[in-house]
């Protein structure tokens, strides 16, 4: 008997409820209607404690981060998401910026004897920065530091590529992993639901072919992440329909790593009169993704978007995992208004956060491999390895 869920379960007096928390004891999957129950009526308490339960099922008290940083080559994009306060479009590039490969490589050499596991890629889409730019990259940052995990390129970037080069997306995967991509973040998902899609984010590939280029991926051994941006025009059903399709795809792949629900933030931007949620509804969306995406082994909560405190709030609603120190190196966030104006944190500070709400700190590499089990190490001795 385990007592926790059984006297949540005794507890519930919904019938709908009771079923829900009675088949995630038993390990068996919820289905889409059950999905948007939890969403109409589930508690913040019923949903977190059901969240809680599977996630120390699947990870006791484990919480993963990652020692890494981001190169966003550039802001210029040819698309014009709704949401997006990052991009410059290409006809006001004076606005934005551009990386050379050269430069990009600099900061790459940047981390040097440091020991950083994985350097994470994304930006703008833009018009010139094609193929053979991105195969040069990939290819000058694994002759230069080989062990380094490469993550780069969303779905969007990666579409566009292709299309360029006029290469099927498997042609195009090939060349990249060849040249040194390892593997995907999760970005440009968004929602996937064309009816909403539409509305935000009109001219980017669409939900058919993100998932295709992730299904290719996996179909070459890469792994993978997928994100959901939620919490602006889309309803409980249009969530449900993105998580069912990954649940799918990952059936069909098992090539997912970890699910990212991104909360929209509303500064400077074209959705700014949208209102961004409330704390209470997004950890209800992360305890329900955690009960819904079954097949999924980990949930994501992205600190620089959340703001510390609340990412460690997340830890008791089913999320395992709080991304890395990222070291000041992303702008995405900060320009739509997050309350981390310059997010960084040291590994010891990453720690300290896990730690203060009696969870396992233990840093992972991207394909979540233990690196170090930081439960017994005592940040009074200094090990000059560990910031
Ligand atoms: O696709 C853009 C989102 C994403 C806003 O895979 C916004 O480990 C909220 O995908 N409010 C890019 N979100 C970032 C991303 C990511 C981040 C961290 C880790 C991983 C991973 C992937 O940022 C975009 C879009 O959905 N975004 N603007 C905004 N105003
Ligand atoms: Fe471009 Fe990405 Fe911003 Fe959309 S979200 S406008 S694809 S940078």
């Amino acid at each position: 008997m385990n007592t926790s869920i059984d006297t949540l379960i005794n507890n519930t007096a919904d019938t709908e409820l009771k079923n829900i928390a009675e088949k995630v004891k038993q390990q068996k999957r919820i289905s889409d209607e059950e999905g948007i129950i939890l969403f109409e009526k589930a508690s913040l308490g019923f949903a977190g404690a059901l969240a809680n339960f599977i996630r120390e099922r699947m990870h006791g008290n484990t919480t993963y981060f990652n020692r890494n940083f981001h190169i966003e080559p550039t802001n210029v994009c040819v698309f014009s998401c709704k949401f997006c306060s990052y991009s410059r479009l290409y006809a006001h590039k004076e606005e934005g910026w551009e990386l050379s490969i050269d430069q990009m490589v600099d900061i790459v050499k940047t981390y040097d004897g440091k020991p950083i596991t994985e350097v994470h890629i994304v930006g703008g889409v833009h018009p010139k920065m094609n193929m053979e730019y991105f195969i040069e990259l990939m290819q000058k940052i694994k002759v230069h530091r080989p062990s380094l995990h490469v993550k780069a390129f969303t779905a969007v970037e990666l579409d566009y590529m292709f299309r360029k080069a006029k290469l099927t997306p498997e042609e195009g995967m090939k060349r990249l992993h060849d040249a040194g991509l390892d593997s995907l973040p999760g970005g440009g998902a968004e929602i996937f639901a064309p009816e909403i899609r539409e509305q935000i984010s009109a001219d980017k590939v669409d939900a058919d072919g993100w998932l295709r280029i992730h299904e290719v991926a996996h179909s070459l051994g890469m792994h993978s992440n997928a994100t959901m941006l939620y919490g602006h025009i889309e309803k409980y059903e249009h969530r449900i329909d993105h998580m069912s399709r990954l649940r799918t795809l990952q059936d069909k792949t098992g090539g997912f790593n970890t699910f990212i629900p991104l909360k929209f933030r509303n500064h400077d931007n074209e959705m700014s009169y949208v209102p961004e949620s409330t704390i209470t509804e997004d950890m209800r969306l992360y305890a329900i993704a955690r009960i819904y995406l079954d097949n999924f082994p980990h949930l994501k909560a992205y600190w620089p978007m959340l703001g510390r405190e609340n990412a460690q709030l997340s830890l008791a609603f089913g999320v395992n995992d709080i991304d890395g120190t990222i070291d000041d190196s992303t702008k995405i966030y900060s320009m739509a208004g997050s309350e981390e104006q310059t997010p960084a944190m040291s590994t010891e500070e990453l720690v300290t956060l896990i730690k203060q709400v009696k969870r396992r700190p233990v840093e992972r590499d991207t394909l979540y491999n233990i690196v170090t089990d930081f439960s017994e190490v005592d940040f009074a001795k200094p090990d000059p390895q560990l910031n």
